[in-house]
């Protein structure tokens, strides 16, 4: 984990400006480190465009994996242009995207949708803040408009990265991007536990563990083909995952600012973050102290029974 570069976290924005060059030792990146990885599902309609388009940007050295669950042409259009594909009974995006992260073995991997939004053309702004120092590069659309994306979805994005902001307390733009960089070893470093929301856990994950994320803004194409999206069951399930892995964050990987938590110093985050973690609660009273009780333990070791009485 690059900790030297972290800072770029504390600012109200996850810049570019904020990633200086670099004068680690750490090895420069070039594509033939990159494994370029989806999950593919019925996307004959995109799968040439985006593989063509990662071939040309990465002139063939970017090694590329598709995790497939089609029934159409789609896997056999990925073998013929070369990529590695495995298949997978279609089981969610987070079943097979983790799959696909968990496969390569080279030390810089790229996540994108094969639905010809992402601008893959882009890749070489995520390698280079990767080669600046960044543990993940994160495709922001909405910092450009996303006027390609179908009102309701831009809707429900902006509601994700708004509710992320707040339970971080560092803003965040664009939760559910599909185009990231990440370094291996953040990969294989954390337990990744949710499917429709695996992109919002990836990047919040990381975020609450102090590794240092860039917000890289991109533009967003209209899909081609047809989406599976079901936005209104999409939707709940990426609240609950946003709501559940900043609680589980919280409990287990305590933050500096734990301080939030304690009635010596009750900010609105600290009221907010009380209600929230009540309401994703199933027996609210019980584990409202339960919560309470699992912070005592994490942060004043013994003298817990001062922190169960602000309950
Ligand atoms: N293997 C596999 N891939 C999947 C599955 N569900 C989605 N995908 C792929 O994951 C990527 C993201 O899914 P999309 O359907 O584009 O989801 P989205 O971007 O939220 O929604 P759209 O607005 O339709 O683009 C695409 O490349 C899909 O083909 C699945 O169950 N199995
Ligand atoms: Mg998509």
């Amino acid at each position: 984990m690059s900790n030297t570069v972290s800072s770029v976290l504390d600012g109200s924005t996850l810049g570019l400006d904020s990633l200086e060059e670099s004068d680690d030792p750490s090895p420069r990146y070039t594509f033939e480190d990159v494994s370029v990885v989806m999950g593919t599902y019925n996307e004959e309609a995109a799968i040439e465009t985006v593989l063509s388009d990662i071939e040309t940007v990465t002139d063939g050295q970017a090694e590329v994996v598709c995790v497939d669950g089609s029934s159409d042409r789609t896997p056999k259009i990925a073998r013929d242009r070369g990529a590695r594909v495995i298949e997978q009974e279609p089981q969610g995006y987070g079943v097979a995207v983790r799959e696909a992260l968990l496969t390569p073995t080279r030390p810089v991997v790229v996540t994108t949708d094969c639905d010809d939004t992402y601008p893959i053309e882009q890749l070489p702004d995520f390698l280079t803040a990767i080669n600046n120092g960044a543990d993940i590069v994160s495709g922001d659309r909405l910092s450009h408009g996303a006027d390609a994306m179908p009102r309701v979805n831009r809707l429900g994005n902006r509601l994700f990265a708004l509710l992320a902001s707040t339970l971080l307390g560092r803003r965040v733009h664009d939760t559910t991007t599909g185009m990231r960089a990440y370094r291996r070893e953040v990969i294989e470093t954390i337990d990744w536990t949710e499917n429709t929301g695996l992109s919002a856990e990836l990047l919040i994950r990381p975020l609450m563990r102090e590794y240092t994320v860039h917000e890289q803004p991109i533009e967003y194409r209209e899909r081609a083909g047809k989406t599976t999206l079901a936005p209104l069951r999409g939707g709940a399930a990426i609240t609950k995952s946003i709501l559940k892995v900043c609680l589980e964050e919280r409990l287990h990987h305590r933050l500096p600012s734990s301080r939030d938590w304690s009635h010596e110093n009750p900010t609105t985050g600290f009221h907010l973050k009380r209600l929230l973690a009540c309401l994703v609660s199933r027996r609210r009273r019980v584990n409202c102290h339960r919560v309470s009780a699992y912070r005592a333990r994490f942060s004043l070791g013994s003298s817990r029974t001062i922190h169960l009485s602000v309950w």
